[in-house]
């Protein structure tokens, strides 16, 4: 059988080597931010990493290869083309009809777990949708991460979902959610949920530690770790509150269903907050990739 993924060349030797590598995800790049920011974007998130001496590995699935780890006009593609937004079902059907695809956090982190990456950033985790009970669109980021060995770094779910329902989701799959300083669950674009935390630790050792004794006792689940928006990037709540509840409302006005939500609501609340959700969006964004890669390199350390 053939490997079921290509790793660059740096990828490949800084995994070789035990020196810390951080994953990424193309689907908040090729469908979460609007063009052209987004290649900014992604260019600048595997900058942030490769500056602390971390290796980014973007990863996507492009003519039916899954790639870990881009080069340049792989990364120009998942901002510039217009391609698939993929979950884990989807890989195997773009793999067979050489087709790309841009990789959700789930399919990201399943392709990631494989190549043996242990930390990966993205800018929220999907979750329960509100109104499942009756729709039952919860995000298949949740079950991968169920049985995933990843770390990923996240400023929670978007405020857009049932972040209750979420976390217990999350406790029903074993899945440890722990707050970096706080005890807090952040919300996207705002530091805080209505929802407390009942672990949170301190810094990247304490985390890559919890990475350690999840793996000594043979837990197979991924490990959520929530880290706020900086203060003074957060959105202002009552703007925030305001936009959600119209974006709602032409949601539901457009029908709109399915794998489509997620990239409805974030484009619409980007226009109705007239670009404030944007740079929210990129602010935490930047701020989960700069964590991941201190965990990866405290983790790389533990290693060695
Ligand atoms: N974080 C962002 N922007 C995004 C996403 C995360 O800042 O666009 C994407 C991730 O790829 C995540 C997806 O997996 O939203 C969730 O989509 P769904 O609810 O359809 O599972
Ligand atoms: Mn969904």
């Amino acid at each position: 059988m053939t490997q079921p993924f290509q790793l660059s060349d740096e990828v490949a030797s800084a995994l070789v080597a035990g020196r810390p590598v951080v994953a990424l995800e193309s689907t908040i790049i090729s469908h979460g931010l609007p063009r052209p920011r987004n290649h900014e974007a992604a260019l600048e998130f595997e900058g942030i990493l490769r500056d602390q001496g971390v290796t980014p590995a973007t990863i996507a699935v492009l003519d039916g290869v899954a790639h870990v780890g881009l080069d340049a006009e792989g990364v120009r593609r998942i901002s510039d083309d217009e391609m698939a937004k993929a979950s884990v079902r989807d890989l195997p059907i773009l793999a067979a009809r050489a087709a790309s695809g841009a990789t959700t956090v789930a399919a990201t982190a399943h392709l990631a777990a494989m190549a043996g990456i242990r930390v990966f950033a993205t800018g929220g985790l999907g979750g329960v949708h509100r109104g499942a009970n009756d729709t039952f669109d919860e995000s298949a980021d949740l079950s991968t991460l169920a049985v995933t060995p990843i770390t990923v770094v996240s400023a929670g779910v978007k405020s857009v979902l049932d972040i209750a329902a979420t976390l217990e989701r999350l406790e029903t799959y074993s899945v440890p959610v722990i707050g970096l300083g706080t005890t807090v669950f952040p919300s996207f674009w705002l530091r805080e949920s209505a929802f407390t935390l009942e672990w949170s630790v301190e810094d990247e050792t304490q985390v890559a530690a919890v990475m350690a004794a999840h793996d000594a006792l043979g837990h197979r689940q991924g490990i959520v770790v929530a880290n706020p928006v900086p203060a003074d990037q957060a959105w202002e709540t009552t703007e925030h509150d305001r936009v959600l509840a119209e974006a709602f409302a032409l949601a539901d006005a457009a029908g709109v269903t399915g794998k489509a939500v997620t990239p409805f609501l974030l484009g619409t609340i980007v226009g109705l907050s007239g670009g404030r959700s944007l740079e929210v969006n990129l602010d935490l964004a930047r701020n989960n990739v700069r964590v991941a890669g201190r965990i990866a390199t405290a983790w790389a350390a533990r290693q060695s």
